[in-house]
């Protein structure tokens, strides 16, 4: 039994590792990205069912995505093989200690060609959550599709519908953003956005505000992440903040999937709203602790690893 379908794309993922411009790396490491099988990773590591969907190419890429997800317990049988278009990828570096870079290869990719007909319905129908992100509505209009086909779904089978504003400046613009997700969220029971992406959306001058804007559209669950400050929480009415916990951070990619991963998997163990909401932001916390964008989602007794801090009082 599946607890959570998430689908988007993954590519290859190339990490410099020489901080500085790309042309003076000479050495890379060969791994894996994508919003939503991070997530699927993460939920999976805290111990509940997740499946991914998506498209891969027939090469040494697309087995490296099946075999690493499949290895980290993600349910992979919803991976098609697209022999007509190359898995995308990534490339990963670093300008300076404190700037990450990443660039996308990933226009024309067997992922980008995603398309409703991938869907696994029975699968998708049968879950308790699904998983979405403004990645995904971002990368063709047939994986745009897809998403609304997969949201429309699940809402007529009752199965509770995340979304991850997820925000990414290299695919679309703000205006073509907002345009895109703006029926998303009125049709998603959870929303999750930093406080930027929120303000694609809706206005807010502090994250409270903010989180009662964005749920005016819909959401029932809305997440506005802060980083370092931790969370606000608004859930049915009632606002909660997240303690922030201190680490050094090596790597901020995936911390949001990490947050999302911990908040959703909090939810189908049905724990109490302060766990859930802990949880998620101990989780992302600890991903920024190592480098990886999925390598250093935490397991549930990683998470025993921090302690909350009272550096930021409210
Ligand atoms: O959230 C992390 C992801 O952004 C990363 O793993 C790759 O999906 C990705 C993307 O499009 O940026």
């Amino acid at each position: 039994m599946i607890d959570l379908v998430t689908l988007g794309e993954s590519m290859a993922l190339f990490t410099a590792r020489r901080t500085g411009l790309l042309r003076h790396a000479r050495d890379f490491g060969l791994g894996v990205g994508g919003a939503e099988s991070n997530l699927a990773i993460g939920v999976s590591r805290m111990g509940r069912r997740a499946a991914w969907i998506g498209r891969v190419g027939a090469d040494e890429f697309g087995e490296l995505l099946r075999s690493t997800l499949a290895g980290e317990g993600v349910d992979v049988r919803g991976m098609i093989v697209d022999p007509e278009a190359p898995t995308g990828l990534m490339v990963k570096s670093r300008r300076t200690a404190e700037l990450v870079d990443v660039r996308y290869y990933r226009s024309g990719s067997a992922g980008s060609r995603l398309s409703p007909d991938d869907l696994d319905l029975p699968t998708l129908r049968s879950a308790r959550v699904l998983h979405v992100t403004g990645i995904t509505l971002a990368i063709s209009a047939s994986a745009a599709e897809t998403v609304r086909a997969a949201v429309a779904e699940a809402r007529a089978a009752g199965v509770t519908v995340s979304l991850d504003v997820n925000y990414r400046r290299a695919l679309w613009s703000p205006a073509e953003a907002s345009a895109a997700l703006r029926d998303v969220v009125a049709s998603a029971d959870v929303l999750f956005a930093t406080e930027a992406e929120g303000r694609l959306l809706a206005e807010g001058d502090d994250p409270v505000c903010l989180a009662k804007s964005l749920s005016a559209l819909g959401p029932r669950h809305v997440l506005v992440k802060r980083g370092p400050l931790g969370a606000v929480e608004l859930s049915d009415g009632v606002v909660r903040h997240a303690e922030p916990y201190r680490v050094t951070e090596l790597d901020p990619v995936g911390a949001g999937d990490a947050f999302a991963a911990g908040w959703l998997a909090e939810t189908l163990e049905e724990a109490d709203p302060e766990r859930r909401l802990a949880t998620a932001c101990a989780a992302g916390a600890f991903a920024v602790t190592s480098e990886g964008d999925w390598e250093s989602l935490p397991r549930r007794q990683d998470l025993t690893l921090l302690s909350p801090t009272d550096a930021v009082s409210r």
